[in-house]
């Protein structure tokens, strides 16, 4: 298996690296033209578009009576899954909601001056949609998905919380989805998927209310549809394909570090995973340890592609340079992979999540610790975060004056407004004022 070999021993050696990665940002948009008809089709016709375009893409026999699941088939699921996996999902639930519960911001209120008060109220939106893809046709449930976008969700304190998923070809959705949800309290579904579920998300349709925030992973036309959409609805983020990056000294385990870098690789053939050493010869092992470790996955055609094309075993001299090219990389997860990672935390510039120390692999992060697994890729780390109890809130400011604020400051306000043109800003205040 063809594997990158690169050497970074200064900052000049970035923009070969930055060139390669950028390639992988060149994704395709020839759905463009596509997701806008989808989009004008789900706004005038609604339902009847969305039931036409499932039935032709998803599920034939299904009707527009169909799309929403029946309240009684959410509880029922709970029995047609393995206690032990009810379990587990409750488990993860509850860390999901402790961390996030910490997120929460309060309003505020304040007085900085006599006469004045201010203040931001914190306020959920009204209405969540969230997006759950269907996974290889409802065979391989994206229960991390529901849980990662609902939690916070419902943490911010959303009263109408809508899920759509496409069906499966019988007309349903998978039990541990429809359990998760149960799970959760979560009891309004619609089975519609790509670009004209988002549509009827952000538009309303007579059965599918309109929505101010949607989130949640999909394909490239649940992508698409979700940018041509922002400014009308908000979203959680423009998700790329997953990466890591990961940093390790001669404390590493190279069998452990070849499953961490496939464990990104499976997800997609344009994810990119990235091992940075200043040791030669855990570079050279983890090479070994990837081809040996790779051809016994059930997933091991798109890892392939995503270790050949967009991989990289990268040397440094030191950890110091590791933690340079880290910075500038930006990825969506960081491994700390060396003895003492929390010597290293104070140098994290940008990053989506990082898991410290040898006992902590991405996935623990990805289904069960309680972070979120929705992180910013393609380098966004350098300005924006995981999806949070904030994507779902907005904030608005609060102001206060009094008479005598007024006659204080008044002037100072009206000769702020004459000097851009408008007299009426000026005279608004100055009518307020006692000795003008
Ligand atoms: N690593 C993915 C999240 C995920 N992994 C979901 C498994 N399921 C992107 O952060
Ligand atoms: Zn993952």
């Amino acid at each position: 298996m063809p594997l990158r070999f690169l050497e970074y021993t200064s900052p000049n050696d970035w923009t070969a690296i930055a060139s390669w990665m950028a390639r992988r940002d060149a994704g395709e948009d020839n759905v463009e033209p596509l997701v806008r008809d989808i989009l004008a089709q789900v706004r005038e016709r609604g339902d009847e578009a969305v039931a036409e375009y499932t039935r032709r893409f998803d599920c034939p026999s299904l009707s527009a009576a169909g799309l929403p699941v029946p309240k009684a088939d959410i509880g029922r699921a709970l029995e047609l899954i393995p206690a032990e996996d009810a379990a587990i999902i409750r488990e993860a639930a509850a860390n999901i909601r402790d961390f996030h519960l910490r997120q929460k911001q309060n309003s505020w209120i304040t007085t900085p001056a006599p006469g004045t008060t201010l203040g931001q109220l914190v306020l959920p939106v009204d209405r969540a949609g969230l997006y759950v893809p269907g996974g290889q046709g409802g065979e391989t449930p994206l229960i991390s998905s529901l849980l990662m976008n609902a939690i916070p969700a419902q943490v911010a304190g959303v009263g109408a919380i809508c899920v759509v998923s496409p069906p499966r070809k019988d007309g349903t959705l998978n039990p541990y989805i429809l359990a998760t949800a149960a799970i959760l309290g979560i009891d309004t579904i619609f089975m519609c998927g790509s670009a004209w579920a988002i549509a009827a998300l952000a538009y309303g349709t007579a059965s599918i209310p309109r929505v101010d925030v949607i989130a949640g992973p999909g394909n490239i036309f649940v992508t698409t549809a979700k940018r041509l959409l922002v400014g009308q609805v908000g979203i959680d983020m423009i998700a790329g394909p997953s990466e890591i990056a990961i940093l390790a000294d001669s404390t590493a385990n190279p069998k452990w570090l070849a499953a961490d870098m496939l464990s990104q690789a499976e997800h997609d053939p344009l994810a990119s995973s990235i091992l940075i050493s200043a040791d030669q010869q855990l570079l050279e092992e983890v090479k070994k340890e990837l081809a040996r470790q790779l051809p016994a996955l059930p997933r091991q055609e798109i890892a392939s592609k995503s270790l050949s094309e967009w991989s990289a075993l990268i040397h440094v001299p030191d950890l110091e340079m590791g933690m340079d090219l880290i910075n500038r990389l930006a990825p969506e997860h960081f491994e700390l992979s060396v003895a003492d990672p929390w010597a290293l935390v104070g140098a994290v510039r940008n990053a989506g999540a990082v898991f410290m120390g040898h006992s902590t692999p991405e996935p623990v992060g990805d289904y069960f610790a309680g972070p979120n697994h929705v992180l910013p890729t393609l380098s966004t780390a350098r300005f924006s975060s995981a999806l949070s109890v904030d994507t779902f809130c907005k904030k608005t400011s609060l102001i206060c004056t009094d008479q005598a604020y007024m006659n204080s400051h008044g002037s100072k306000v009206a000769r702020l407004a004459r000097l851009e043109g408008l007299e009426a800003h000026a005279r608004s205040v100055e009518q307020r004022l006692e000795n003008p």
